[in-house]
């Protein structure tokens, strides 16, 4: 029997052009969720941001491979997958340029009204009626950036076109970045204290969730803006929301929320200094073209007998036995 590869509709951006690579070795199907049958044969599923837990996997009993399309992985149970001798992978890479566009997308949109401005345009503009507020300008602030990954490094790379200090935390310090980019190491109070525009750049782990809570937004400057194109859960919403409501902080730029696709009556969506945007740091033709290049390699090198290129941290180590 042919082994089967799924590819799950949250990753409606792989092309059949790219897809096509696998059916070589597979049949490859585009299937619906919920995935109430029971998935035997298939060997590799190409996954979006939907769970993947014990409850899915019982329903695949041949499954050797999850690939997301996506660098982030925290909806996969990759110790779940380990112990059934699942590998995952994931994306890394092909869309930190794209995620840090966006991120200052976001800081700029927010800093220049631009949302507000547009509609003001098509609507009053022309009658002289109302007036597009006064935004910021960069120049003097500071940019804090929390995670000097992959994404976190090409927003600081694009701030160097900006007239701004820009400081850092992150649990592994960058000495060469720093001397590279002078960009300055603080801890993490400090970061919270200092930034003018403070944007997350941090996967969502235990540790992470939650990480900017009631105590953290508190000491942050009144007049900061807190950007995230990170994962939601990273910052506890509902002390946001409190936090924008009573001035602890001016703003939020968020590009996610504890829960997609976040509720039209989400306090946030009817804040006037939120500007949000629906999880789309990555959605350029560009990178999600480079994003399903790269998950459908991982599948192809499976299939081919190799371990595929981008196993997941977790499993840098676990030994996988290669197909036949
Ligand atoms: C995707 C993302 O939109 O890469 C990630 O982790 O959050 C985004 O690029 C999402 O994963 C689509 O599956």
């Amino acid at each position: 029997m042919r082994p089967k590869v799924l590819i799950s509709p949250d990753t409606k951006n792989i092309p059949e052009d790219v897809s096509d690579a696998l059916k070589e070795y597979a049949d490859v199907e585009y299937v619906r969720r919920p995935y109430d049958d029971k998935l035997e044969g298939v060997v590799a599923i190409l996954v979006g941001t939907e769970p993947i837990n014990a409850g899915f996997l019982d329903k695949a009993p041949d499954l050797k491979l999850v690939a997301r399309f996506g660098v982030g992985y925290d909806s996969v149970d990759v110790e779940e997958c380990t112990q059934r001798g699942i590998m995952v992978t994931h994306t890394p890479e092909v869309l930190s340029s794209g995620g840090a566009d966006h991120t200052w997308a976001l800081i700029l949109g927010y800093y220049k009204h631009i949302p507000y401005a547009n509609s003001h345009v098509r609507t009053r503009w022309a009658k002289r009626e109302g007036a597009v507020p006064f935004g910021w300008d960069t120049e003097g602030k500071t940019l804090g950036i929390l995670g000097l990954g992959r994404i976190g490094l090409e927003v600081l790379m694009r701030s160097r076109g900006f007239p701004m200090k820009v400081i850092y935390h992150d649990l592994i310090r960058k000495k060469k970045l720093e001397e590279k980019y002078g960009v300055e190491y603080v801890i993490f109070d400090k970061l919270l204290e200092k930034s003018d525009i403070l944007t997350i750049h941090v996967d969502l782990n235990p540790s992470s969730r939650g990480i900017i809570g009631s105590e953290e937004l508190e000491k942050m400057k009144t007049s900061s803006l807190i950007v995230n194109t990170s994962r939601g859960p990273v910052i506890n919403e509902s002390a946001l929301v409190d936090a924008l409501r009573n001035g602890k902080i001016a703003g939020a730029a968020l590009d996610v929320f504890e829960k997609e696709p976040t509720p039209l009556d989400n306090t946030l969506l009817s804040m006037p200094n939120v500007l949000a945007t629906p999880h789309i740091a990555s959605a350029s033709w560009e990178t999600r073209k480079k994003m399903a290049i790269r998950s459908t390699g991982n599948v192809l090198s499976y299939l081919k007998g190799e371990r595929p290129p981008h196993i997941v941290r977790e499993q840098s180590t676990v030994e996988f036995p290669l197909r036949q």
